[in-house]
């Protein structure tokens, strides 16, 4: 055995017929997933949270680094502040700062500046990403591959969150400055996304959309 290593203990083996099951169920599990922009103000509990971060902290990443950060608000006070933030920027955003192509693009979504999740969800995720990590002698050390890692790990946080019975918002108000800001992050992170969570509205609604084909996605070399 290699120097600090040990045999792989947590792998679960199944039946190939078991595998080809659990594939295909977990695809209707996560095709079921929606962005939801229309929640209700129903409370979820912390450990609820608590467990979701550390689903995406068990995420893969450059050199096991985990260069992520969360921050997970249920302050009232704080959350109207972030809204109030975010819509400020979304209101230069819609009002003149999107290239025309970007707003028609959004036009099927019917997303405009106005951010009530931001303080109507029980639950405001923030994902920082860190740029660098502070040296022993105060040194800006590198991070590999953080975009990567940050994302894989928001991934994993949007598929806990689904699974466990909640709805989100893969939200990314721009430019997200005032986040690190409000949220009194250190200098070495930058704001990555930010997702509300909850419950969604009894009267939520959705886009029609739909998702490209798996010939659309793939191509497989036999
Ligand atoms: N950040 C803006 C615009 C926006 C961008 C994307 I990409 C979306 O999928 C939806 C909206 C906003 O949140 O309104």
């Amino acid at each position: 055995m290699k120097e600090n290593h040990q045999p792989l203990h947590s792998y679960q083996a199944y039946s190939e017929a078991e595998i080809q099951q659990r594939a295909d169920a977990f695809r209707h599990i996560m095709q079921r997933r929606r962005s939801v922009r229309m929640f209700s103000d129903r409370a979820v509990p912390r450990d609820v949270i608590e467990n979701v971060i550390l689903t995406a902290g068990s995420a893969p990443s450059g050199a096991n680094q985990q260069p992520w950060f969360f921050c997970a608000v249920s302050n009232p006070l704080m959350k109207r502040r972030i809204r109030v933030a975010a819509e400020h920027e979304e209101q230069a955003f819609y009002g003149g700062r999107a290239p025309q192509e970007w707003l028609q693009a959004l036009a099927p979504l019917g997303t405009n500046a106005s951010k009530p999740f931001l303080d109507v969800a029980p639950w405001l995720i923030i994902c920082f990403a860190q740029s660098w990590h502070p040296t022993a002698d105060g040194a800006k050390g590198k991070n590999y591959y953080v975009s990567e890692s940050t994302g894989i790990a928001v991934g994993m946080l949007i598929t806990a969150i689904h699974h466990a019975g909640l709805v989100t918002l893969t939200h990314t108000p721009s430019p997200m400055g005032f986040l690190a800001e409000i949220c009194e992050r250190p200098e070495n992170e930058r704001a990555f996304l930010l997702l509300p969570v909850g419950y969604p509205a009894d009267d939520c609604e959705v886009p029609l959309i739909t998702k490209k084909a798996l010939h659309d996605i793939a191509q497989f070399f036999e």
